[in-house]
């Protein structure tokens, strides 16, 4: 289905339109963009059957419009759009994927600034220009330096989701390589450091460690630089070398002998700001601390240095585990033993987001439980889509009412408990997307919002808040809503939504998905500030995402959490204290 691309296209074309003041067009882009959003067919199989008279069959697509989506669908691009957007001033595209002002605003702040460049807005915010305009302000101004830094951030740096199993294959392959070479290197340590190790959400360059003695470092070096995943080697040395992937990933390899390996492991976890603040311990305590070791300050000799868990000891410490280190108070509890018993991947007992092929998921209903049940869960809920949300082929009651009469009859041949659950549309209004004799007959309503995403923060927090005041919302799911790369969090007061969940008694998801991790660390400390719970979830579409469990999990870890913290991590009994409707 390529509604959603389609309709982004004429999003994006409506703002650069409006960027170039061109006048009522943009609103019948957008029109059409939306109605083609929630058209419930696939538009690309109306184009093949009917042609472009099957296209202004959809309300708001005109002729012309028509015309462009054919085009499109023909060529993979419209010559029109292309023409638009090279007749912008340069930059004009970049500036518009800064989210949180609408074209117009940003069009004005351009105009009265002279802002043609994102470095020209860049300046603007650092110099406190904007918020000296009329009808800017502040706020408006911390909103742009926000979205700056997301836009920076999600254009230099890739997922966790994508890095994790490409360090992974990288070093597998690495092994496989020094297994006959190099018979003398421990290929147990081999392992990836840095924001990777630290499972950051998104990640500059891969690192790697190695362990082996001098004269085995060139050995495994050669084999590093001559891996097939190798695109262009940047720097080859005997201890550290250098390579940007094909994939146009750089990775960092550092080989270290055995009585350094704890340090150079310690040292390039990271993060910075946790080497720094574990330096000036390391100092008050009269030692030095390095990537080789930690060493006595007078006499210079090494107290630790092979393990990390040494070092940390050494240093009065509790180990600290990578997800920890960002300087944000880990220290300090470590000092006191007073760090959380983080949760772990063997606390997790079921997932309780996922689809099937009855919305928008790639797999039937029995394949999904059938994999989950071998996965060793307790418990799984079937979440597919509402009826409001089309464009994931949401489902009318009589569907749903199908799909739970087929869970009664799967539940009889499996082990695991199957919930009936649903991933309810959040509406404009914060009601929810089925009347209520539908909803209390759900074990499990996940809330969702996937529509509007331009509102005001006031309108999207006064959405979200009644949505939590709803009796019958479970969970709060991808609370933020952005995508890592593509769209930042909707505006919205998390103050408010946590409050307001805390006294509904809500669930906050920890969404698994690679381009959302929503909520991300710095929520999830929010979060339990407020005394909220939360549940790791999948939001699976096919067999294989049901495995980037890890990926949350790391969020979570990130975020402090205990097992206690998650309802996912609670036996069947104890669950059902949690979500009340669920039967038996
Ligand atoms: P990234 O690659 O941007 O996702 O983040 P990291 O944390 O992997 O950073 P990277 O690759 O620049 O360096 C790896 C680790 O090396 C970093 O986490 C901590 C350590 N490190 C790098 N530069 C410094 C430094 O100037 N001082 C200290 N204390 N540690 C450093
Ligand atoms: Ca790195
Ligand atoms: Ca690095």
């Amino acid at each position: 289905m390529r509604n959603r691309e389609i309709a982004e296209l004429l999003y994006e074309t409506a703002d650069i339109m409006e960027f170039q003041q061109i006048e009522w067009k943009p609103r019948a882009y957008r029109r059409a963009a939306q109605n083609i959003e929630n058209f419930g067919e696939d538009i690309e199989k109306v184009y093949e059957r009917e042609g472009k008279e099957g296209l202004t069959g959809i309300p708001g697509v005109g002729e012309s419009i028509a015309d462009h989506i054919a085009e499109y669908l023909e060529t993979g691009k419209v010559e029109k759009f292309e023409k638009l957007k090279v007749k912008a001033p340069s930059g004009t595209a970049e500036l518009m994927e800064i989210r949180g002002l609408g074209a117009k605003k940003m069009k004005r702040l351009a105009d009265a600034l002279e802002i043609k460049t994102m470095s020209d807005l860049k300046n603007a915010v650092n110099a406190h220009r904007i918020r000296k305009l009329e009808g800017f302000g502040e706020k408006s101004e911390e909103n742009i330096a926000r979205a700056i830094e997301n836009y920076e951030k999600s254009h230099s740096r890739i997922a966790l989701g994508k890095a994790l199993p490409l360090a992974e294959e990288i070093i597998s392959a690495l092994k496989t390589e020094l297994q006959t070479r190099t018979p003398n290197v421990d290929l147990s340590k081999i392992i990836y450091t840095g924001s990777l190790r630290r499972l950051k959400e998104t990640i500059g360059d891969i690192d790697i460690l190695a362990e082996a003695e001098d004269k085995e470092a060139g050995k495994v070096m050669n084999a590093f630089v001559s891996l097939p995943a190798t695109g262009q080697v940047v720097s080859k040395g005997r201890t550290r070398s250098s390579v940007i992937l094909k994939e146009g990933l750089g990775i960092d390899l550092r080989v270290v002998p055995p009585e350094s390996y704890g340090a150079a492991l310690q040292y390039f976890t990271g993060s910075k700001e946790h080497n720094i603040q574990l330096r000036n311990i390391a100092l008050k305590e009269g030692y030095k601390l390095s990537e080789y070791g930690l060493y006595a300050k007078g006499s210079g000799e090494q107290v630790a240095g092979k393990s990390e868990e040494e070092i940390y000891r050494k240093l009065g410490l509790e180990y600290i585990a990578p997800e920890l280190r960002e300087n944000r108070g880990e220290i300090k509890a470590a000092a006191k033993n007073a760090l959380p018993r983080l949760v772990d991947a063997g606390d997790l007992r079921g997932d309780f987001h996922m689809h099937t092929n009855y919305s928008e998921g790639r797999e039937s209903l029995e394949v999904m439980i059938e994999k989950a049940e071998a996965m060793g869960y307790e418990y799984i809920a079937v979440t597919d889509h509402s009826r409001s949300q089309r464009i994931a082929n949401g489902m009318e009651i009589e569907t749903l009412k199908t799909q739970w009469k087929e869970i009664k009859e799967l539940s009889k041949r499996f082990r695991i408990k199957i919930l009936r659950g649903s991933e309810v549309e959040i509406l404009k209004d914060g009601s929810l997307d089925y009347p209520d004799e539908i909803l209390k007959e759900l074990d499990i309503v996940v809330g969702a919002v996937h529509s509007g995403f331009f509102a005001s923060e006031r309108e999207m927090t006064g959405r979200i808040v009644a949505s939590l005041e709803n009796k019958h919302l479970d969970i709060l799911a991808h609370p933020s809503g952005r995508l890592l790369g593509k769209r930042a969090a909707y505006a919205v007061n998390f103050g408010k939504v946590f409050e307001a969940a805390a006294a509904g008694g809500k669930v906050m998801e920890i969404n698994c998905q690679p381009s959302r991790l929503d909520l991300n660390d710095e929520l999830i400390l929010r979060a339990k500030d407020h005394g909220l719970k939360f549940c790791i979830s999948t939001d699976s579409h096919s067999i294989p995402d049901l495995s980037s469990m890890r990926y949350g999990l790391g969020q979570a870890r990130r975020g402090w959490l205990e097992k206690e913290d998650i309802v996912n991590t609670y036996p069947y009994s104890k669950l059902k204290e949690v979500f009340k409707k669920i039967r038996d």
